[in-house]
């Protein structure tokens, strides 16, 4: 199986720059030597080309910052990812902010009837322009997934949902505003919070996310937030919510994965190498990549 690379060095879906050097930071802690020393062929990309606006953060009257440059850096990744696809390659995209989720996906989601996603998140990302407290579009990609929000951002790739509300779960939740609640209630998504997994496990939860994932589905998109690990864990991510899964907890999540062999595609996003400490957090993520991809304790 080959394995394309693709960075998206994007920090305007959100306003703590430096999570653009997210791609550097986890090939500097050496992801591709990862997957080669799993066998795997490995064939990096490069990054996707990001404008850079002359003034930062610009909020539009329909709240949502910086969002010229958003649509187009997701529409190249989404070409870039579709191809990889074609080709029968497994993509791998490394952030860049979350708003990136919204170009793997486009690239992915048209060659599959029904596509299931893991959103391995602290975060829900169900904001629309309307909803978000914050106008950063990184807060956002579920909701434009599901055909929800500005079509500036949802036709991106020129079809719109690219995925079904039955076909998702959150896992890692404990952080979500309340237009993304009402929007999780309407559209009965299935999320395990934090509390959920305290009370059952990572074990148990891992279980019924996979059962749920893939149920109706032909492929499955994995979408990592770093933050979705607890702040010790994983310091350099732009918005840290305590309470987090552990570095284990990640890890048997991932090697449960590895073990279903049900992940079609993937992204590791929200790395930032300036709000780090030594790099640790770039380290986790190819760590986390490396058990993905089958990498065992013994
Ligand atoms: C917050 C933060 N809910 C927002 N979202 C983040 O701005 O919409 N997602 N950090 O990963
Ligand atoms: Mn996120
Ligand atoms: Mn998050
Ligand atoms: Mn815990």
């Amino acid at each position: 199986k080959k394995v394309s690379i693709i960075g998206v060095p994007m920090d305007l879906g959100q306003t703590r720059r430096g999570v653009d050097m997210g791609p550097s930071a986890m090939r500097y802690a050496g992801v591709i030597q990862r997957l080669e020393s799993l066998g795997y062929e490995v064939d990096d990309r490069g990054d996707v080309e990001i404008g850079r606006p002359g003034k930062l953060d610009v909020k539009n009257e329909k709240n949502l910052k910086d969002l010229d440059e958003v649509v187009k850096a997701n529409e190249s990744l989404g070409n870039a990812v579709s191809k990889v696809v074609e080709e029968g390659n497994f993509p791998l995209v490394l952030g860049g902010d979350h708003s990136i989720a919204i170009g793997s996906l486009a690239g992915v989601a048209n060659k599959y009837e029904n596509l299931g996603v893991i959103w391995y998140d602290a975060h829900g990302d169900l904001n629309t322009g309307d909803t978000s407290p914050s106008g950063n579009i990184h807060g956002m990609p579920l909701a434009v997934c599901l055909g929800i929000g500005d079509s500036s951002l949802t036709q991106i790739g020129g079809y719109a949902p690219k995925i079904k509300s039955e076909n998702i779960v959150i896992v890692g939740a404990r952080s979500l505003d309340e237009g993304e609640k009402e929007l999780i209630r309407e559209k009965g998504i299935k999320v395990f919070t934090m509390h959920e997994i305290d009370r059952l496990g990572m074990t148990n939860v891992m279980e019924e996310a996979i059962a749920h994932v893939t149920k109706k589905t032909d492929g499955v998109h994995l979408s990592l937030d770093l933050d979705a690990l607890d702040p010790h864990d994983a310091p350099g991510v732009g918005t840290p919510v305590i309470g987090g899964t552990t570095y284990r907890e990640a890890h048997l999540a991932m090697e449960m994965l590895a073990e279903r062999d049900i992940i079609t595609s993937t992204e590791f996003v929200e790395v930032n190498p300036i709000l780090d400490n030594k790099n640790q957090t770039a380290e986790a993520a190819v760590g986390l990549i490396g058990s993905l991809f089958g990498e065992k304790l013994l």
